[in-house]
């Protein structure tokens, strides 16, 4: 997968290309990673990209021309029809389904904002989605960017390893993860459950499925209602709640 980012920051997020899973994807070119800088394209001596906003108030507005340009080059660079995603806090919410949706592009365009946000004319002429991480500000979109490149690179076909599968991670499933645990058995008075030392492995990933819709029902309802539990997972929710009243 090729990913393109459009950013005044581009050391910012090419670190994301660095470390842990995405770094060694990039590494072993299952994913590439392309900064385009809205400044390399301003026209002017000073290489402008912002302006005051028009109706006044406080704060700049990113300049319609030098991001359309660096767009273009990002885009220039992939195979057409990707999609062209600006993060904002405007924008659908982002989660796994579509973190998965964009993992089956062969490319995808990331558009980071500063500022007050981007010339409006610019969001309609070239941006196809606004994706948003949540209900909160940030003073920039790289880090919404970064967490949307990690959500989909670790989904790409041979990224993690069998044993790091995304298969088995919570919300492919739509529900919370289950506690884990390692090494010492006991801890400051604290035992493992006793069922992790058992061996059966059976017995094991019913514990697991248990106490991930266990605590997706205490933590996060709206995920249980958004699935449809078979009777072995309401037999399950019913004991974990039963257990957790005694
Ligand atoms: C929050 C989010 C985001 C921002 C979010 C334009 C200038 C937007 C600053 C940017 N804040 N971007 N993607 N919740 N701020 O995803």
């Amino acid at each position: 997968m090729h990913i393109s980012v459009v950013s005044l920051f581009p050391e910012m997020v090419s670190t994301i290309g660095e470390h842990g899973v995405v770094g060694r994807a990039q590494q072993r070119e299952l994913m590439m990673l392309e900064i385009e800088n809205p400044r390399d394209y301003a026209s002017d001596a000073h290489r402008t990209v912002d302006d005051r906003p028009y109706g006044g108030g406080p704060g700049m507005v990113m300049k319609y021309e030098p991001v359309a340009a660096a767009l273009e080059a990002a885009k220039g660079n992939l195979p057409v029809g990707c999609p062209v995603v600006y993060l904002s806090p405007k924008g659908r919410a982002f989660d796994q389904a579509m973190a998965q949706g964009f993992a089956k592009m062969p490319g995808l365009v990331l558009l980071a904002g500063r500022y007050e946000g981007i010339d409006e004319r610019l969001l309609e002429s070239h941006i196809d989605e606004e994706v948003s991480l949540g209900d909160f500000v940030l003073s920039g979109g790289e880090i919404a960017a970064m967490a949307v490149i990690d959500a989909v690179v670790r989904l790409l076909p041979g990224v993690l390893g069998d044993d790091e599968s995304a298969a088995q991670d919570s919300f492919m499933e739509g529900l919370l993860d289950y506690p884990h645990y390692t090494r010492p058995e006991e801890i400051v008075g604290r035992k493992v459950p006793d069922v992790l030392l058992s061996g059966d492995h059976d017995r094991i990933a019913r514990w697991r499925q248990k106490q991930a819709l266990g605590c997706s029902y205490l933590r996060r309802p709206d995920l249980l209602e958004k699935l449809d539990l078979d009777d072995e997972q309401q037999t399950l929710l019913d004991e974990f709640l039963k257990e957790q009243s005694q």
